[in-house]
């Protein structure tokens, strides 16, 4: 810690009342907290939007949540979430407004951006979009050949990529099994390659996902794309019936060729992490049709009004979010696991790492100060459980660092087979358990394990979780689950003071690679600039590939 910058949100009396409880509460244990107060496991429970959160694990005291809530409102919590649905350009450093909400909000309502309503637009390109997918879907729209698409390949990477991939993922139990999804985001060939090679292009469709057309990894898949179909198809008209874009430029799109009849736009006010249920969703429509991708988007809606109207210390994003900036900021974790108890949310972790990081790991505010004196957004990584447990748990449990987690399980399978979902949900409720209560060193010796042994059995517990329950993994569940965590990254950044929509850090490498690239092209040595290690790396690589 270093002196605190008289605007710095550390000198705010509210966050110094919250850093003085966080040093009192010192140790305080789950185990104590839950034997003074036989009604904790009941009461520190939120239901809203047919979720069921359960954040009695977590290190707080009766005092903890209004200490927060009071931060809260001194940071300008209810200001900013009030500005972001009046269509306020809240994104200053980029001066754009942050209206993914608008995305998900019913016809009829009213949403100003610069004095425009952006609803119905929202629902002109969800009509067309959804009469795109049934045209797919019934078979009635032809390939080159006049064969129907089986086959749809979205290309985009970021948040162009991992939105799509996530849902595709989350919901294929409800997906059309006659339809083949791949998606391609990766600069390395074999991406291309791998999602490619037992695909026939006469059946293929290529949805090219670029909110800017400009990003050099789909732009280099997108034209592999292009010669693929070509190479077998021959025609270059087949590129209007196998390519259809997703974009905010037209002019991109049309130059690369494809017909921006085919095309579907969205606006400068989504960006990208926030952008799974724009047309950026155009796979996931694919995938499970325009009706469930409805019921999806009315799932993201109910937490935006839960957000927007409930009082914060019932407003599941507003605890959700004041607790990871406890555990990170006051409690010193540096990272959060995120463990879902379903193999479909494989790549829900994954999503997350960029909604959450690319949004949150930000050093300086909003007004420019650079932060010195107080960490910001933590580490957010997990796996699927039960696999997780087998492998890197250990350090939860007995590691030297706190890892606040995140459980996310259902009451119904989608698959159920036998015992496997009793057996499966009794270890996240065994490991939240395990990981709160631990087991004492007294305990061990009970057990009759010999003292040297001890030490090693020992579970110190005290690791907070939360649990994230619902009933299934419907569309409607998924967009309620995302919207929380949007939520929460929002009211995260509110209080650190910083932008959570811009991403200025992914720049530099950008740049240094379109630098490097004819370096490592070049038929003549080239003379070579950066500090030592670059140039050696850059000569070693030039010799070993020729
Ligand atoms: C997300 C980021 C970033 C973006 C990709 C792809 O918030 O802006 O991940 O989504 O760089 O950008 P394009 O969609 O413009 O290709």
């Amino acid at each position: 810690m270093t002196a605190q910058s008289p605007s710095s949100r550390a000198a705010l009396p509210q966050w110094q009342h919250v850093a003085a409880h966080a040093a009192a509460m010192g140790g305080t244990h789950l185990r104590d907290l839950f034997a003074a107060d036989a009604g904790r496991g009941e009461r520190l429970v939120l239901d809203a939007c047919g979720l069921h959160v359960d954040y009695s694990k977590q290190r707080i005291t009766g005092e903890t949540l209004p200490l927060l809530l009071k931060l809260a409102e001194a940071c300008g919590l209810r200001q900013r979430i009030d500005a972001m649905f009046a269509g306020e350009k809240i994104n200053t450093p980029e001066h754009r407004a942050v209206l993914h909400v608008a995305l998900r909000a019913p016809q009829g309502e009213k949403i100003l951006c610069d004095g425009h309503d952006v609803v119905p637009d929202v629902h002109e390109v969800l009509g067309r979009m959804a009469a795109f997918c049934r045209q797919i879907r019934s078979g009635t729209w032809k390939g080159h050949t006049g064969r129907p698409i089986r086959a749809v390949v979205n290309i985009g990477i970021g948040g162009s990529d991992l939105g799509p991939v996530m849902a595709y993922e989350a919901l294929r139990h409800v997906a059309d099994r006659q339809l083949t999804f791949r998606f391609i985001s990766n600069v390395d060939g074999t991406d291309f390659v791998e999602a490619t090679r037992d695909l026939d292009p006469a059946e293929t469709l290529f949805v090219i996902s670029s909110k800017t057309f400009t990003t050099l990894e789909t732009l280099t898949n997108a034209h592999s794309a292009r010669e693929w179909l070509l190479a077998k198809l021959g025609d270059p008209a087949a590129v209007a019936r196998h390519f259809v874009a997703v974009s905010t430029n037209a002019a991109e799109v049309s130059a690369f060729g494809i017909d921006t009849a085919n095309m579907f736009g969205f606006w400068d006010w989504v960006g990208g992490r926030y952008s799974m249920d724009s047309a950026i969703g155009l796979a996931t429509m694919l995938a499970i049709g325009p009706e469930l991708f409805e019921e999806m988007l009315a799932g993201f809606h109910a937490i935006d009004e839960h957000f927007r109207t409930t009082p914060f210390e019932r407003n599941l994003p507003v605890l959700h979010g004041l607790l990871a900036v406890w555990n990170t900021t006051f409690l010193g974790a540096h990272t959060i696991a995120v463990l879902p108890y379903d193999q479909y949310l494989k790549r829900f972790p994954a999503y997350l790492q960029q909604l959450t990081m690319e949004s949150n790991g930000k050093r300086v505010t909003l007004d420019g100060r650079v932060i010195d004196d107080y960490q910001t957004g933590p580490i957010f990584w997990g796996e699927p459980g039960t696999n997780g447990q087998h492998s890197f748990y250990q350090l939860i449990h007995q590691g030297t660092r706190m890892i606040p987690c995140d459980f996310i399980g259902f009451a119904q399978s989608a698959n159920p087979l036998g015992r496997h979902h009793d057996l499966l949900m009794a270890n996240v409720f065994a490991q939240a358990e395990a990981l709160a209560f631990g087991k004492t060193a007294d305990m061990v010796r009970a057990e009759g394990v010999p003292e040297s042994l001890v030490p090693h059995k020992t579970f110190p517990g005290n690791k907070p979780s939360t649990t994230i329950l619902a009933k299934q993994l419907t569309p409607r569940a998924l967009g309620s689950l995302v919207a929380l965590y949007e939520h929460s990254v929002f009211t995260q950044g509110c209080l650190w003071g910083i932008n959570s929509f811009d991403q200025w850090g992914v720049e530099l490498g950008k740049v240094l690679a379109k630098r490097i690239v004819p370096e490592l092209e070049s038929a003549t040595e080239p003379k070579l600039e950066h500090d030592s290690s670059t140039n050696a790396l850059i000569r070693w690589y030039r010799q070993a590939s020729s």
